[in-house]
């Protein structure tokens, strides 16, 4: 079952419009493979999206970072899925950890906020992970299944979901999941896919790995069964994320 690779890069709260330029003009100088071998998505602050989206080349889309649970309104500080939508943007990044643990979204409040960015139209990239803690404890797989099942309760249709799994104990720190650690993790969540939604949904889903990706460390996790592409943080600011989405290849 062909499952087209997929990289995205997350910004994350980085950047100066100067900055941005230079990020942008790397990436449209880049010879990248075609859109049959990977999909390409960029995330960069929300107050970068209209001159990022209007200065890059169409082979890169654009991923909010998160939007509001719920139709917007009196919300201050949110922004919405009807306005990314209004902006033609496509992608939302919805559950990163960063998010998770510093604004303290629980599983369900994520899994409220994947369905509601789908219902409006948007296309999803959900974040689970467990923590070293969790992982030492050995519990890796029931937390990650937890921040599954949350989703699953919530969504039908699974179509427009990529499920991003980064170990939060490699977010930024340097210390990659090896390609067997993260191979055992994406097997896993496909099992559940397929034990607790359908077969169709296990096969058809791109699974990605997140978690301190670089130049060096992509092509041989690129190369495991159940890795379907990348998440990037750190790295998808330099030039070095050419060679993550090179790793499609
Ligand atoms: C994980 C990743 C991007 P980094 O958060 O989502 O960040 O590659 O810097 O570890």
């Amino acid at each position: 079952m062909g499952r087209l690779f997929f990289v995205g890069g997350n910004w994350k709260c980085n950047g100066t419009s100067e900055e941005v330029k230079k990020i942008v003009s790397i990436l449209n100088s880049a010879q990248v493979p075609s859109k049959d071998v990977v999909e390409i998505v960029v995330s960069p602050p929300f107050v970068f999206i209209p001159s990022v989206k209007s200065e890059l080349k169409p082979e890169f889309h654009i991923a909010a970072q998160n939007c509001w649970v719920k139709k917007g309104g009196a919300f201050t500080g949110e922004i919405s899925a009807e306005m990314l939508l209004n902006l033609g943007i496509p992608w939302v990044i919805v559950g990163h950890s960063e998010r998770r643990a510093l604004m303290n979204e629980s599983n369900e409040f994520v899994g409220d906020k994947v369905a509601y960015a789908l219902s409006q139209g948007l296309k999803v990239i959900a974040c689970v992970g467990e923590t070293l803690q969790e992982r030492e404890a050995g519990t890796t797989m029931k937390v990650v299944a937890e921040q599954t099942k949350a989703i699953a309760d919530k969504i039908k249709n699974w179509d427009n979901v990529v499920l991003a799994y980064e170990p939060v104990w490699a977010i930024g720190t340097g210390k990659v999941a090896t390609p067997a650690q993260a191979q055992e993790v994406h097997a896993e969540l496909r099992k559940w896919l397929e034990t607790n939604i359908k077969a169709e949904v296990a096969a058809k889903t791109r699974i990605i790995y997140g978690g301190s990706v670089n130049g060096s460390n992509c092509k041989e996790l690129a190369g495991q069964n159940d890795l379907d592409g990348f998440l990037v943080g750190g790295a998808s600011l330099k030039p070095e994320f050419i060679d993550i989405i090179k790793a499609a290849e």
